[in-house]
């Protein structure tokens, strides 16, 4: 980096603490750099130092009460980064480890990947350090309508929709879109990935996995490759690791292992999805429970072993910097052909440095997981026209969403001198159109 050192310099002594938020915008500003060469007005109105910058970071107390009475404590956190080219928009997440770090490192991805899906929206995220984990059905009630009540004092269909993330899928944004239905007395889309019954989208549960396999589909084809026939390793046994299995194994491959952040099992002849789905989406329960089902298959304690599977293709479906350099060179040496990010920055820098220097397809979250978001956009324009469209029309559109993401991502990175670079290109081809928008929109 030479021409936006200073920005990233900046950015690491305003923000202390935050090395989540660092890693993000360094990877985005070594990609722009023949950006900022070869536009040299946006040096001048300050778009580098601007978008590194969120125009507001939202804090809040959320109290709430559990079964037994005790009065607890979190964190709520919304950080509305980038309203250039649409609404703010981008999941919650309710994890322990959320921190404000963490939330302005998806915050500035979500700006990115939101301009390629070619769909309006602006880049936001927040989340809460509450942990779901064990909390009964009432205690999630509770909490999250605590969350809302403050929330929704910041957030609209035209200001700010919020969606899943880590720790939040239908249950919860059902008892938000409930609490803020009850305070604001309207009934909009102020979120996405609600029920279908109260205005959600067809495949929205479906979607960030499937997109994520439609996306790697493309990057195969391109090589003359495709899934068909091989073997897969997906992290994670949440939303976006079931679906990506899902639709790994209907284009033809064997999916042998996913994991939780206690351990892996691995299958090899195959995950049964049904059981996995049992376990994790109505029981709620644990991925090692998947061997009761199935004896044959292995459970392994440990939350990083997953990558010494051999795969022809891993998809890190999990959390940020589960896959660093280590597990990078097992993957290499085992023959992996390709990386496909579902989670929000999964692999380090070391890791992808590994990948792209030895040829290995690599695909970046925040373009091979924008589906989600995506069709989290569809959701918007149905709720708008009052409408909702069959499961067939939304997941075309999502393919045919995947497919631009692709082609624009990677004619980016041709056109800047690293055609197999998907990196660059999808921060490149992200960042064009919301760069243009804050020129025009002057000094704000
Ligand atoms: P879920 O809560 O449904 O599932 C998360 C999965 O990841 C669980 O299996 C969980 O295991 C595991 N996991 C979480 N934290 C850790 C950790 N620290 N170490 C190991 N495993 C962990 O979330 P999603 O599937 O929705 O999200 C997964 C990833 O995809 C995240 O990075 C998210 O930001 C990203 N994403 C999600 C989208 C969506 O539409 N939902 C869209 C785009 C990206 P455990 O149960 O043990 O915690
Ligand atoms: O990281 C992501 O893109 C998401 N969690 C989905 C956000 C959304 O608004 O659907």
């Amino acid at each position: 980096m030479k021409i936006l050192a200073g920005v990233y310099e900046q950015v690491v002594k305003r923000n202390p603490g935050e090395p989540e938020f660092h890693q993000a915008v360094k990877e985005v500003l070594e990609s722009l750099e023949p950006v900022a060469e070869r536009h040299p007005e946006y040096v001048k109105a300050g778009i580098f130092d601007r978008i590194v910058e969120p125009e507001r970071q939202i804090i809040f107390r959320v109290p709430w009460v559990d079964d037994a009475g005790t009065v607890h404590v979190n964190r709520g956190f919304r950080v509305q980064f980038n309203s250039a080219i649409g609404p703010y928009k981008g999941g919650l997440r309710f994890h322990p480890s959320v921190n404000l770090g963490i939330i302005k490192f998806l915050g500035f991805e979500q700006i990115f990947k939101n301009s390629l899906t070619t769909l309006p929206m602006g880049g936001g995220k927040g989340g809460s350090d509450f942990d779901p984990k064990g909390k009964s059905d009432m205690e999630i009630m509770r909490f999250c309508q605590s969350f809302m009540a403050e929330l929704s004092r910041h957030v609209g269909p035209d200001t700010d929709v919020p969606a899943g993330d880590i720790g939040v899928g239908a249950r919860e944004i059902g008892y938000m879109f409930g609490m803020y239905k009850k305070l604001r007395n309207e009934f909009t889309g102020v979120l996405t990935g609600k029920g279908i019954p109260y205005g959600g989208s067809l495949v929205r549960t479906q979607a960030t996995g499937y997109g994520l396999c439609y996306f790697v589909e493309e990057a195969l084809k391109a090589k003359g490759l495709s899934f068909e026939g091989k073997t897969v390793v997906i992290s994670g046994s949440g939303n976006v690791a079931i679906y990506a299995a899902e639709k790994a194994q209907q284009l033809g491959a064997r999916v042998v292992a996913l994991n939780d952040s206690n351990g892996y099992i691995y299958d090899e002849n195959g995950i049964n999805l049904d059981t996995v789905k049992l376990i994790k989406e109505i029981q709620r329960g644990r991925i090692s429970d998947y061997i009761k089902h199935h004896p044959h298959a292995k459970y392994t304690g440990g939350s990083r072993g997953i990558w010494t599977i051999p795969c022809d293709i891993a998809l890190p479906c999990a959390t940020q910097n589960e896959l660093n350099g280590e597990d990078a060179e097992i993957l290499i040496k085992n023959g992996c052909i390709a990386v496909g990010e579902g989670a929000n920055m999964p692999s380090t820098p070391d890791a992808i440095d590994l990948f792209l220097k030895n040829n290995v397809i690599f695909a970046p979250g925040k373009a091979a997981n924008a589906g989600g978001v995506a069709t989290s956009g569809l959701e918007m324009s149905q709720n708008s026209q009052r409408l909702s469209w069959s499961f067939e029309e939304v997941d075309e559109k999502l393919k045919g969403i995947m497919k631009s993401i692709y082609k624009n991502s990677s004619e980016a990175a041709a056109e800047y001198g690293e055609p197999d670079n998907l990196v660059l290109g999808a921060n490149i081809a992200g960042f064009k159109k919301v760069a243009s928008a804050m020129y025009a929109q002057g000094v704000v």
